[in-house]
């Protein structure tokens, strides 16, 4: 992990987008972390953590409740062992937010060599509804392989590859009869879940036409792109500059050659949102490191 020098010369007594006060008896909960998990949701995350309790900590799932160790709503930090679930919101400048805070919250107690994955859902480009997509590179929408972030007027272009030793670590380690399509390839960050990702069903009305949009669809194809999510870029840049090993796992909720409309039921979405948090656990329960 490489972080911001000037850290060391600027006091900070309490983390303001975690509401947390930086004392040695809170520092204390985030020692020896290797790994973080991030998923857009608190209750996504809690689900996850309850998931790890059973099977590294092999604690019954009825006797665990997770506790958040973080002070606001906007995100949720679980621990398990030496693993971190939490929660992100939506959106690349939401989880830009978090990235900066757990990092430093990381950093203050110690921690040095870390993995990020983020674990959620997403819209396939031309993979079937239910797909697992682990993500190599992300993109931006003009499909450049950086992400574009202002400091103050100054345009910065950071590069978004991930981490392909961890990409193919994750594989391997899945069991060869897992029941669902597992993929990798790389991912568009839309800025939105609409007019970005062009829904012809958002409030407003698209400006980009159905040819626009096809043609746009087969030059994805060419980049090896599979799913439009809004978060991938983010995660990366920042993963780039602070040479933490990074991926995506996100499973595919729609294919969008074939509409814009997520028309899985309830039960078949959970279904799917447990097949990107399965891929994980796999990773996580073939490492050598864990620890409770
Ligand atoms: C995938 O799903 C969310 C939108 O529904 C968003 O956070 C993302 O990246
Ligand atoms: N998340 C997205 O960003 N897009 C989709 O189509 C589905 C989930």
């Amino acid at each position: 992990m490489q972080i911001n020098p000037l850290l060391n010369t600027i006091p900070e007594h309490d983390l303001y987008l975690f509401k947390l006060d930086l004392t040695p008896e809170n520092l204390d909960k985030f020692r020896g972390i290797r790994y973080v998990i991030m998923q857009g949701s608190s209750k996504r995350a809690a689900v996850l953590a309850k998931k790890l309790a059973k099977s590294v900590l092999n604690i019954d799932n009825r006797l665990f409740e997770p506790v958040n160790l973080v002070n606001t709503s906007n995100f949720a930090v679980y621990r398990i062992g030496n693993i971190l679930s939490v929660s992100h919101g939506m959106g690349n400048v939401t989880i830009d937010a978090l990235l900066h805070a757990i990092t430093k919250l990381l950093h203050y107690a110690g921690n040095t060599e870390v993995e990020y994955i983020r674990v959620g859902t997403s819209g396939g480009i031309g993979v079937e509804p239910g797909t697992v997509v682990v993500t190599k590179n992300a993109f931006m929408p003009n499909l450049e392989a950086y992400y574009t972030t202002y400091e103050l007027d100054q345009r910065i272009d950071t590069p978004t590859n991930l981490d392909h030793a961890l990409v193919e670590r994750l594989l391997a380690a899945q069991p060869k009869d897992i029941s669902f399509p597992i993929v990798v390839g790389n991912s568009i960050a839309a800025d939105d879940f609409y007019l970005g990702q062009c829904r012809y069903d958002g409030a407003m009305r698209a400006r980009k036409d159905a040819d626009y949009r096809a043609k746009f669809f087969a030059k994805v194809h060419e980049l090896d792109i599979c799913n439009f999510e809004m978060e991938s870029s983010a995660l990366a840049a920042f993963c780039n500059r602070a040479k933490i090993p990074a991926t995506m796992i996100a499973v595919t909720l729609v294919n969008r050659f074939e509409g814009d409309q997520i028309k899985s039921s309830a039960e078949q979405l959970v279904e799917f949102s447990e097949r990107s948090q399965q891929v994980v656990i796999n990773y996580l329960l073939s490492r050598k490191d864990l620890s409770n």
